[in-house]
């Protein structure tokens, strides 16, 4: 399509070209380009939709890269991508070797910092202007690496959600803003939604001080009723502003509030979708000495009907067809039912039949399916906001009082609550059922989604029993089966559909530390634990066909903790070669657990473990990312048959 101005903005620098009245066809022409590349190429729709006319602004007022913009969680910064050079490429937006997903600075020398988890943008800021104005050298050698010249007057800016704005590291940050002297910006993008409605404390608090500001409301509606009857250009605008001395209200007074006690400045809350008013307000705060925080009001989804009348489909809509709303379903001949699915029916059936069982969800109850249950036993469900740690903890002192709670945490972010885990869960042997989602590779969310490290952090984990199920049934199972139990127990498990069952035996009952025989064979035992089993046995298949073909044991370890002795004598006593397989890093899970086991049994087999290497894994589709990294049933049989060429 043609863009009258989009199409010529190569970078900030040209945006800065253009008049303040020529800023909303820029923010018009962004929301067309990203709904139009979007419904093709999916991504994080209705969150960059809500943020366009402060991304303008702030790159129209601020002098980027050299100032710099921390965008918390990334998933809401397309425009800025547009508007930094990455126009040409947005349709490659996280594709395999296409753009990254959230903001990257191996991408960018606009993206100051990493973001993908949410609530680190404050305290990352504050770090970096810290550091921009009390060492020079730091500075200096900063922009010698990436050959800029320094900047004098730098300024930082922390953009938050509000649904990020529940995460403690957020008040973490929060709380050192107002102790060290710095002069970060933090803008908070309040639109009272995370990818679910927000509830809690803060989010009422936000609206509370939203509704309170009668004044700012007051100076809207003046606008608009002057807006309606024509009245406004911007000379008029400005008039009317300054006449009502609205501007001034909002410089000088201070209302007395969460931010204004920490001795942060607040200013706000104002429109956020007014592109022009911001620019002014962003030009009048930037030179401001010492902390402060903008508060602005958005819409997410702004601009597009369908996104916001259902904020939380749209938040990630998939593709869709533009002018209908209509999303395009995938329409697979069979269906087998997510893994998300699984376990959120299974929830629902045991709290109904135990009344101790309770959910807990950090902000994720759509995406992990536990709104299921929330939907029939809303009282049992805690969605307590983007807050792992918090959400593990609060499981801790649920659990200790006599319930059991199933807290549902994707394995990425789980990594935000490890302490808690082994503190207030491990230490005291509590019985916490950690439902993981979302392990091994995600995806298109990539390097900072993938859940490819809690089996190596949890195994050290004294107290912790860890099981992976590689069919529907057997999540089923062991979800069941950990309601038995005592302790902690993890169950993980992958994003997407469960596995049609041509490769499983007739679905056995789990049991406390058994694996199971899928197949038997003389020459190598191989073994996996959880989904990875199901491509496994097909290359295993597949391999057994070939001419010459070795003969192959399978067994499902089902546990990673504990391991089934049994199995491992067995495997010790009859194969010299072992292979092992795990949809995570290979450093510290299955492999390294067997190989651990051999040696302090005294066998020593061979031990082959295939698994991810040492590296952050990037963004593409799960097939494309599992191919690369020869985990899916070509590269595992590639292994095979080089085991096999031994
Ligand atoms: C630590 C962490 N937990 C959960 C998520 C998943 N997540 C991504 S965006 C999002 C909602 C963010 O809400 P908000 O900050 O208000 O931004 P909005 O999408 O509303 O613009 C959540 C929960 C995450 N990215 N990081």
């Amino acid at each position: 399509m043609e863009y009258q101005y989009i199409n010529h903005i190569n970078s900030p620098a040209d945006l800065k070209k253009l008049s303040p009245n020529e800023l909303p066809a820029v923010c018009g022409e962004l929301r067309q380009f990203i709904i139009e590349a979007l419904s093709k190429n999916p991504g994080h729709l209705a969150s960059s939709l809500g943020t366009i006319e402060l991304t303008v602004a702030l790159h129209y007022v601020f002098n980027t890269p050299e100032d710099k913009l921390v965008w918390d969680v990334g998933h809401q910064a397309y425009a800025h991508k547009i508007l930094t050079g990455r126009r040409d490429r947005f349709h490659t937006n996280r594709q395999f070797k296409g753009l990254s997903p959230f903001t990257n600075p191996a991408e960018s020398e606009y993206d100051a910092f990493i973001a993908g988890h949410a609530s680190n943008s404050i305290s990352a800021a504050l770090g970096l202007d810290i550091a921009l104005s009390h060492w020079p050298l730091a500075v200096s050698s900063e922009k010698a690496n990436s050959q800029q010249p320094m900047a004098k007057n730098h300024n930082v800016v922390a953009i938050i959600g509000d649904g990020a704005m529940t995460g403690g590291l957020a008040f973490e940050g929060l709380n050192n803003t107002s102790m060290d002297k710095n002069n970060l910006l933090v803008v908070l993008n309040d639109n009272h939604m995370a990818i679910d409605p927000l509830k809690g404390g803060i989010t009422q608090y936000l609206v509370d001080l939203t509704t309170s500001e009668t004044y700012n409301k007051w100076r809207w509606n003046l606008y608009q009723l002057a807006a309606k009857l024509n009245l406004v250009d911007e000379r008029k605008r400005q008039a009317l502003l300054r006449r009502n001395n609205n501007l001034k209200a909002m410089f000088s007074r201070q209302p007395s509030n969460i931010f204004t006690g920490l001795n942060i400045r607040y200013f706000g809350p104002t429109d956020g979708h007014d592109v022009i008013g911001l620019v002014r307000i962003l030009s009048e705060i930037k030179n401001h000495r010492g902390p402060k925080v903008l508060h602005i009001i958005t819409k997410k989804g702004k601009g597009y009907a369908p996104a916001e009348n259902d904020q939380t489909v749209w938040h990630a809509p998939g593709e869709f067809d533009v002018a209908s709303g209509e999303r395009i379903q995938n329409s697979d001949v069979r269906i087998q039912p997510l893994w998300q699915e699984v376990f959120g029916e299974k929830l629902l059936e045991m709290a109904k039949q135990n009344e101790k069982i309770v959910g807990i969800t950090p902000a994720m109850p759509s995406g992990c399916s536990m709104s299921i249950m929330q939907k029939e036993l809303p009282d049992r469900v805690f969605d307590v906001g983007i807050a792992e740690g918090h959400a593990v903890t609060f499981s801790a002192g649920l659990a200790k009082a006599g319930m059991l709670p199933y807290c549902n945490i994707y394995s990425t972010f789980l990594q935000r609550a490890y302490d808690n885990i082994v503190h207030d869960v491990a230490l005291q042997n509590l019985h916490v059922v950690f439902c993981i989602d979302r392990a091994g590779i995600v995806g298109n969310d990539g390097a900072t989604h993938h859940g490819l490290l809690d089996l190596a952090y949890l195994r050290p984990i004294p107290n912790m029993q860890i099981c992976a199920p590689r069919t529907a049934e057997d999540l089923q199972a062991m979800m069941q089966l950990a309601e038995t139990l005592d302790g902690p127990v993890a169950i993980r498990y992958p994003r997407g559909r469960t596995p049609m069952d041509a490769f499983s035996l007739q679905p056995s009952a789990v049991s406390y530390g058994k694996g199971v025989k899928l197949c038997d064979g003389k020459d190598i035992a191989v073994l996996t634990i959880g989904s990875i089993g199901n491509p496994m046995a097909e290359a295993i298949e597949s391999v057994s066909h070939q001419p010459s073909a070795i003969s192959i044991a399978h067994y499902d370890m089902r546990w990673l903790k504990p391991l089934d002795e049994e199995i491992l004598h067995e495997v010790g006593k009859r194969f010299k070669t072992i292979v092992t397989a795990e949809d995570g890093m290979i450093a510290g899970g299955l492999g390294s657990a067997v190989l651990e086991w051999m040696a302090d049994h005294g066998y020593t087999p061979h031990v082959i473990r295939l698994g991810v290497k040492d590296q952050f894994v990037e963004h593409g589709s799960t097939k494309e990312l599992y191919h690369m990294l020869k985990l899916d049933k070509e590269g595992l049989c590639e292994s095979l048959l080089q085991v096999q060429a031994k």
